[in-house]
């Protein structure tokens, strides 16, 4: 939906940039095949809405001619159909990262037409920065904004921005009015970060905050094209928690007030990062209706789930790179916007998923998985082994360094076929080292301070579904047996890995 130019407000009061306004077709020519373009959008929120669509029918016509065109995309996070989606479908991909969940594209990745690199969501400015993915050609970044000195006043997520803006060669910025003029002052873009050995601690002892300026800044003469739209992020409806969400939200509130019971955790609890989807809203929503009070947030998205916590006046304040709202969500937010100026603050993802300052913080980290093993790995990105779903995303860079973290799933898959609890994960996120509790709907296992063997017992007792259990059990049972001198963490690796295999072959485990 696009208001006519006459009706809107000028979001561009910059003459210099005001002067490259221009159509996304006219923009897009400014990228050529082979390019590397950096776009901002993090969780469906903030991505560009006009020139990826422009990019992608550029494409098109030139493999409608036989020429090759195809780039690379790196972005903050996941983005929407009309960035990932159609450059899939105009199979203008050649390599992405370092997050998606479109299911478009993640079909080529499977398949092997793109390449992907799926890295940790706090590495991915500074591995640019270091020259680990080459040069970047192109940024396109949207803003809300841009204020008659040239800074950007940013939209709602921030992920790379920075990043792109800074090292990209040429810069195309969409300024979408759909954004609520009222963000600015939401943001805080730190311009402190050093290469190593120049490195210096980040002074942020607090998820609020602020350690640098609300704005991004561009060089004007690196600006090849500006593109107005008016164009609402993904949005993508929630739905309501199901029993399973709810089942596994209880027990995970009901532990975090045993910790506040045993003086492990304060009793405003410790930041919160939640990963996204059903469950790490239904965990929210369960905080809602807790007794905790004065809570604050230390996260990467914003769902309503935290909206929701922070209209109750029981979440004080939140720290993110992004929104991820539901299409109702997105309606409160930017009917009241200015209401919530004070209580939210976007970071560049180097930032809000800092382990620096995940570490100092003390965060709580709650993120799904896709199954867990009897000694407490987790994969997080890859079903039976070979086919990522969506990436590691930002759950290593809290995880690692939580003072706390969850992983949680449902016991099963696929109506049952599969179990979420295996001997041997089939591919590794989050090492045994690394991982605390773990949460399905039949129950929770605290593996904190535990042996290997000690887990395995926890783990099948509280998360397997009974319809494995005891196949899990006879397995260590076995495996200890097998070898006397191997029961540190024992296997039998023949019986672990064709566990998927099984499944592979007949559709059961
Ligand atoms: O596949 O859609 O084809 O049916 O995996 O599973 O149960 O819908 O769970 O939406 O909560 O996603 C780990 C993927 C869970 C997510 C993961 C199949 C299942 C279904 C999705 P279908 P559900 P969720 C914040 C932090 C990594 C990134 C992260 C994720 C699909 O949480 O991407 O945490 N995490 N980021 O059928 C085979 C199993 C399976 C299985 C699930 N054991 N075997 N298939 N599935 N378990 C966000 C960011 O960082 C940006």
């Amino acid at each position: 939906m696009t208001t006519p130019a006459a009706q809107r407000e000028n979001r561009i009061t910059c003459p210099v940039l005001r002067s490259r306004v221009t159509s996304a077709e006219e923009a897009a020519t400014h990228v050529a095949p082979g390019d590397s373009v950096g776009i901002s959008g993090f969780t469906g929120a903030g991505h560009p809405k006009a020139v990826p669509q422009a990019i992608a029918r550029r494409v098109e016509a030139a493999h409608a001619r036989g020429d090759d065109f195809r780039i690379g995309l790196w972005s903050g996070a996941s983005t929407a159909p009309e960035v990932d989606g159609v450059l899939a479908s105009a199979h203008a991909l050649d390599k992405r990262l370092p997050y998606n969940s479109d299911p478009a594209l993640r079909r080529l990745i499977n398949t092997g037409e793109v390449d992907y690199v799926d890295a940790h969501l706090s590495h991915s400015a500074q591995q640019a920065w270091f020259g680990f993915y080459g040069d970047l050609d192109v940024a396109v970044v949207e803003v809300a904004a841009i204020l008659p000195n040239g800074l950007l006043v940013p939209g709602s997520s921030i992920g790379n921005n920075k990043t792109w803006l800074d090292i990209a060669d040429k810069v195309i910025l969409e300024v979408n009015h759909w954004h609520p003029r009222d963000l600015e002052g939401f943001h805080d873009l730190y311009y402190g970060t050093a290469l190593p050995p120049h490195r210096i601690p980040i002074q942020l002892t607090h998820p609020m905050q602020r350690i640098g300026d609300p704005y991004l800044r561009v060089d004007p003469a690196k600006v090849v094209a500006v593109v107005e739209t008016d164009a609402p992020d993904r949005n993508t409806p929630l739905t309501a928690p199901d029993a399973d969400s709810r089942a596994m939200a209880e027990l995970l509130v009901d532990f975090l007030r045993h910790e506040v019971a045993a003086g492990r955790l304060p009793p405003s609890l410790l930041p919160l990062q939640s990963g996204v989807g059903n469950v790490a809203n239904a965990v929210m929503e369960g905080l809602l209706t807790s007794e905790f009070e004065g809570m604050t947030a230390f996260t990467e998205v914003i769902q309503d789930g935290l909206l929701d916590l922070l209209d109750s006046g029981k979440l004080r304040s939140l720290s993110s790179t992004s929104f991820g709202l539901s299409p109702v969500g997105a309606a409160r937010f930017r009917e009241n916007a200015g209401t919530y100026k004070g209580r939210i603050l976007l970071r560049s993802q180097e930032i809000s998923n800092h382990p620096e300052l995940v570490r100092r913080l003390g965060v709580i980290a709650v993120n799904g998985m896709i199954e867990a093993d009897l000694y407490g790995n987790v994969n997080s990105t890859h079903v039976l082994g070979s086919s990522i779903m969506n990436g590691i995303g930002g759950s290593g860079d809290f995880a690692r360094n939580a003072y706390l973290n969850f992983f949680v799933s449902p016991s099963t898959a696929k109506g049952g076929a599969i179990s979420s609890v295996v001997p041997m994960v089939s591919h590794v996120d989050h090492t045994e080292h690394d991982v605390h509790v773990l949460v399905t709907e039949r129950g929770l296992a605290d593996l904190r301070g535990l042996s290997p063997t000690d887990r395995a017992a926890r783990v099948i007792a509280e998360c397997a579904h009974p319809a494995y259990a005891d196949r899990l059990a006879d397995y260590v049972e076995r495996a200890r047996a097998a070898r006397p001198e191997a029961r540190h963490t024992p296997h039998l690796l023949r019986e672990a890995l064709s566990w998927h295999a099984d499944y592979l072959e007949t559709g059961h485990m």
